[in-house]
This record gives C-alpha cells, structure tokens and sequence, in this order.
C-alpha cells in the first residue's frame, strides 16, 4: 500500500477512534443527567464510531499496510446542555467530513481506485449522520427551554436507539 495513502487512512483511524470516545462522554453525562434516551442513542452513536475505526484497521491491515492504533485525548467531562451535546456533535462531523474528502482527493491523485472506493461507504455515512444531527438540532432549537418537550424528545431519542438495535 502507498505511504502516504496508509498515513492518510492511519490517521483517518484515529478521527474515527475520537468520535466514538467523545460520543462516549457525551453518552455517560447524560447518563449521570437523567436523559437515558439521549444516552442510548449516543452510546450506540460510540459503538458505530469503533466500527468505522476496525474497518480501517482491517483494511489497512489486508491491503499490506499497519494500522496503528493512537492514543487518544480525554474528552469533556461535562457539557452544558443537551443542546450543547448536539452542537459538538454536529461540529464534529463537519469536520469529519472534510477529512474524508481530503482523503478521498488524496486517492484521486495517488490513482488509489480501491482505497478511493472503500472511502464512498464513509461518504455517505457522513451524509447520514450529518443529516441525523441537524434533524435533532432543529428539534431541540424548537423544544428550547420547554422541560416537557426535552422529557418526550429524550423519550424519542430512546425509541429510536431501540429501533436501530433490532
Ligand atoms: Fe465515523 O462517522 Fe461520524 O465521525
């Protein structure tokens, strides 16, 4: 596997080992705030970040390259709000996103077809998950100070952690 191609992917990894770790912490604060909802959703959110980062892991490996597997930085402790949660959130994968292109324009230069086409199943799934979190965002914007409507959205949240679990 080309070099730069495998730094690309190998730190592409550690992006994906990041989000599953911040996703974790937003999912244990809310967790320890009485939003059992929003945390099923965001652990579940944690589990599909690990799964991203074993299918670099297992396609670097396969294709002759190392993966690495990096050290991570802890992420917050607490967070503001539920709204401040989605915020992050969102503003992460933004910047998810932007490294996946960058990757994808790197294979496109190197002429790496196969990585290139390993790296579209990531491109929609940003898509997805940037969507996903601009729905909920709109939803907590309406909700605003409402503790009603934050006590059904998390209600929500639960049943739709359920749904994606079955
Ligand atoms: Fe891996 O999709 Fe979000 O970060």
């Amino acid at each position: 596997m080309n070099k730069h191609i495998e730094e690309v992917l190998n730190s592409q990894l550690k992006k994906e080992a990041s989000s599953s770790q911040f996703y974790l912490a937003m999912a244990s604060w809310a967790e320890t705030n009485g939003l059992n909802g929003t945390a099923k959703f965001l652990y579940r959110h944690s589990d599909e970040e690990r799964m991203h980062m074993l299918k670099l892991v297992k396609f670097i490996n396969e294709r002759g390259g190392k993966a690495i597997i990096p050290a991570l930085e802890q992420p917050p402790v607490s967070f503001d709000s539920v709204l401040n949660v989605f915020e992050l959130l969102l503003e992460h994968e933004l910047g998810v996103t932007d490294s996946i292109n960058n990757v994808v324009d790197i294979c496109l230069k190197e002429k790496d077809y196969t990585t290139y086409n390993f790296m579209q199943w990531y491109v929609s799934e940003q898509l997805e998950e940037e969507a996903l979190a601009r729905t909920i965002l709109d939803k907590l914007r309406m909700i605003g100070n409402d503790k009603g409507g934050l006590y059904l959205f998390d209600r929500d949240l639960e049943n739709s952690a359920i749904q994606v679990e079955n």
